[in-house]
């Protein structure tokens, strides 16, 4: 697991993280399957979070956990089935902002929008609740959903009632709710396809993710602006399904390396990084060719265990 994962998981899984560390020691690149699995524990936490609204240096306005540390996309928030998360959300900007979320339970006090005065005026701050849920039948019988999923949160408040000019702007973010049993990754990576940019940077700058051969590397892709776009990855395959994971040989769920996209949608997958294909600077991008070709493409540099990745000269790219 690499450091950012491990803090992450200190930050919001609690103690429930000192467990599954215990059973996945460090395992220097060693071929996954190989590897004990690691898997969600079962939910039922309160948590309380911190969350800033802020204005970036360079125009941009994005969510951090941390004064000063606003990003774009904001940080991933990682729940599991049963939790409840108490997210005490401060507005250091000049304009009024909100977190309003997809997927899970709130009441209409946390929606986050003006029609119901759950936006947040510059300088206050409002603590927003999201709850989760396991699956489970109905008292009428029929079968109720649990809240595990690949979600995210943005405004929906700035520049227009629905956000607009704060999604364009970079306030949006990852959410993943996790069912017990679920399969824990050794890095999550965020992509939000923006219109026509990636994490709303420069064309054909990435953003660039690194693993070595045999990591369990998960993907939340998220779409906000205008425009379908199609996310695709080279060099490997994943489950059209809840988890991006087959369950067996005879789950049904269709395996992809495509999928089309739409703005507010999200999914997520994971990867054995370089699994049956090996090493190698792997693209993903929007397949449709006029936006590749504007630049909404990226690299999936996957190490040999060494840290070479053959045919890759960094200093050769424009990213
Ligand atoms: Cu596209």
């Amino acid at each position: 697991m690499d450091r950012r994962g491990f803090n992450r998981r200190v930050l919001l899984g609690g103690a429930a993280v000192a467990t599954s560390l215990s059973l996945a020691p460090e395992s220097a690149g060693a071929p996954a399957p190989a590897d004990p699995v690691r898997t969600a524990p079962a939910g039922g936490e309160v948590r309380h979070l911190k969350m800033y609204a802020e204005k970036l240096p360079d125009g941009q306005m994005g969510y951090g956990f941390e004064k000063g540390k606003a990003t774009v996309p904001g940080p991933l928030i990682e729940l599991n089935e049963g939790d409840t998360a108490h997210i005490e959300f401060e507005n250091t900007m000049d304009v009024p902002v909100s977190l309003h979320v997809h997927g899970l339970d709130y009441e209409i006090s946390s929606d986050g929008t003006k029609l119901n005065k759950s936006d947040v005026q510059p300088g206050d701050t409002r603590t927003y609740t999201w709850r989760t849920h396991k699956p489970g039948r109905r008292a009428d019988g029929t079968w109720r959903s649990g809240s595990a999923g690949y979600w995210h949160y943005h405004d929906h408040v700035v520049g227009t009632e629905h956000g607009t000019g704060g999604l364009r702007k970079g306030l949006f973010g990852p959410v993943i709710v996790r069912r017990k049993g679920d399969i824990l990754p050794d890095a999550t990576h965020t992509v939000v396809f923006n219109d026509m940019l990636i994490n709303n940077r420069p064309a054909h700058s990435g953003p660039d993710f690194e693993a070595t051969v045999g990591d369990r590397v998960e993907f939340i892709v998220i779409t906000h602006g205008e425009f379908y776009h199609t996310f695709h990855l080279h060099g490997h395959r994943w489950a059209d399904n809840r988890t991006g994971l087959l369950t067996g040989p005879d789950d049904p769920s269709q395996v992809i390396d495509n999928k089309i996209t739409g703005p507010a949608d999200s999914f997520g997958f994971q990867v054995i990084a370089g699994e049956g294909v090996g090493a190698g600077a792997w693209m993903y991008h929007c397949h449709v060719q006029s936006h590749s070709d504007m630049g909404m493409v990226g690299l999936f540099l996957v190490k040999k265990t060494d840290g070479t990745i053959p045919g890759y000269d960094p200093h050769e790219h424009h990213h």
